[in-house]
């Protein structure tokens, strides 16, 4: 027992002796950045992708600390308290651009952030970053200032598919059982629609238990009405926000966009559907658990639905038919519908965010000055740097070879069996202990087939995906910063617009008041300055346009 006990004296010794060793002789380096926080990892310094970098960084001589707030904390108030300390970390993860008065060109010149531009060796010593910006014009437009001043380096996706995914998915099996085809314009989608209605689409026996169109309130993006907003885009409208006119290029509102014409007979129309049962008009109130019961219970027949909760979706709803027995559950099928062409003959996606039109995805990742006095700045670059390499990529996208994923003899990558057989978690969440594929807010280059090897991992789901991928990005905007005085101009108009748009929208729907109305909104509307609110967008984009 006493040789025991020395033994471990002895261990804990040399242990402690090395650890302290190895903490003197590596510099900390401190990344600002909101913990991790999924159900298998709480933080960043748990995940195996984040220790490998690490070990990769100690023969650099230093170590990543994440120093920011546990995810869920407001960290926009903890930034904004750490800023005014004046103790900044080394990098930082924080939007400039909407938190930060001036945005990032003005946090340059308070000397919070550095600006890389002015460093002749930046280019070599981050060359896998200046590489993506050498390569792709629209990640370029994005990431240097109107000054021509640079400190972001988010993350970028390479392949336009990766965001093509808000769409409408449909249930084949119902278009079956009443003869019916996949609709693509707006005159197959209303037919369809008030067939689900007037029949037995689900074939229960009663023809009018179907609710054709079900959507819900959206309440965590800003009261944001998902279904029945995004079904603007069919007209060539986007709501309550500034958006690309699909015929000019230039930017619009939906009042202002053919004269409001199609705004006008987008929610005509979506009152019409309300009043006659074919849009589920508890919209308005019923939260996505809500939504989501119609859906796996066999109710709806046409529901906005994300490509990577259709086999979710899928699964649940043919346990229910196998329980109630009227119908062959391995008939039901999701399907995710091109976008439905309007009167402008386009299928507009309503919301293509991803880097057909984005840059960097992401534009919150900065080094501060802080890394500059600290003599950390070289540490900081070669963090970049390996974050945008192969070799980072494939670290942070998929983990380590071999042991979380294998190249086949064509080259493609696979998850292992660790990922897809964990005996804790499902892939989804399992796969957050050893990298992270699935979320975008850390710099490096999102791999399309890792997302999708976690996304898109059944038939059904690729479907939507692909479908949604088909639709028009026209309306969309790339990524580009209004300056102080744009923004200044925007704020002061878009908060009262935007009201009065949408409660006038949503009354007019519901039938509370006449679709005659609107004419008043939209000439109101110029009167609060909308024109003033499209101006600021409008030089912002253009400035873009000529960088
Ligand atoms: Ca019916
Ligand atoms: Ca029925």
């Amino acid at each position: 027992m006493k040789k025991l006990v020395a033994l471990m004296c002895a261990l804990a010794l040399l242990v402690g002796c090395v650890s302290f060793a190895g903490a003197e002789e590596l510099a900390e380096v401190t990344y600002w950045h909101g913990e991790i926080a999924r159900n298998a990892v709480a933080t960043f310094g748990e995940t195996v992708w984040f220790q490998k970098m690490n070990e990769i960084f100690a023969q650099d001589g230093f170590q990543i600390k994440i120093v920011g707030p546990a995810q869920g904390a407001d960290n926009n108030t903890a930034v904004n308290a750490m800023l005014t300390s004046g103790q900044y970390p080394d990098m930082l993860s924080f939007n400039f651009d909407t938190q930060y008065t001036g945005g990032r060109m003005a946090a340059v010149e308070d000397g919070v952030i550095w600006d890389y531009s002015k460093d002749p060796e930046a280019p070599e010593k981050m060359k896998n970053w200046y590489k993506g910006i050498n390569e792709y014009d629209r990640i370029r437009k994005s990431v240097i200032l109107d000054d021509g001043s640079m400190v972001t380096f988010g993350m970028y996706d390479v392949d336009a598919r990766r965001g093509a995914y808000w769409g409408y998915a449909i249930r084949t099996d119902w278009l079956d059982r009443l003869g019916l085809a996949i609709p693509e314009t707006l005159e197959d989608f209303e037919k369809v629609l008030y067939a689900f209605r007037d029949q037995d689409a689900n074939g229960n026996g009663d023809p009018n238990d179907e609710i054709p169109l079900v959507g819900c309130n959206w309440v965590q993006n800003n009261n944001f009405y998902f279904l029945v907003y995004s079904l603007a885009a069919i007209w060539g409208c986007k709501v309550n926000q500034i958006y690309r006119n699909p015929q000019t290029g230039d930017m619009t509102y939906c009042t202002e966009y053919n004269g409001g014409e199609n705004y006008k007979q987008y929610v005509a129309t979506m009152a019409k559907w309300i009043a006659d049962g074919v849009l589920d008009k508890e919209f308005v109130s019923q939260n996505n658990d809500a939504r989501i019961a119609k859906i796996t219970s066999d109710k709806a027949g046409c529901f906005f639905c994300f490509p990577d909760n259709v086999q979710e979706l899928e699964d649940a709803l043919k346990l229910n038919l196998k329980e109630s027995g009227y119908a062959d559950p391995e008939k039901a099928q999701i399907y995710g519908l091109v976008p439905i062409k309007g009167p402008d003959g386009v299928p507009y996606n309503y919301d293509w965010d991803s880097a057909l039109v984005l840059g960097g995805a992401t534009t919150n990742d900065v080094i501060t000055t802080a890394a500059v006095e600290n003599g950390h700045l070289d540490y900081c670059y070669r963090f970049i740097d390996f974050m945008f390499s192969d070799e980072g990529c494939d670290l942070v996208n998929w983990g380590v070879e071999g042991v979380t994923y294998e190249v086949a003899e064509d080259g493609s990558k696979h998850y292992t069996d660790l990922i897809w057989n964990d005996p804790d978690y499902g892939p989804a969440d399992a796969i957050f202990k050893y990298a992270y594929p699935t979320m975008g807010d850390w710099p490096r280059i999102m791999s399309y087939e890792a997302w999708g090897a976690m996304n898109l991992n059944s038939d059904d789901q690729k479907i939507a995906h692909v479908n949604y991928g088909l639709g028009s990005a026209d309306l969309d905007l790339p990524k580009f910063t209004l300056n102080q005085e744009e923004r200044d101009a925007y704020t002061a108009v878009i908060t009262d617009i935007n009201t009065a748009v949408s409660e006038a929208t949503i009354k007019i729907m519901l039938g509370q008041q006449p679709i005659e109305t609107l004419d008043a909104v939209i000439q109101q509307v110029k009167g609060m300055g909308i024109d003033q609110a499209i101006g600021a967008y409008q030089s912002a984009y253009e400035r873009y346009q000529d960088k």
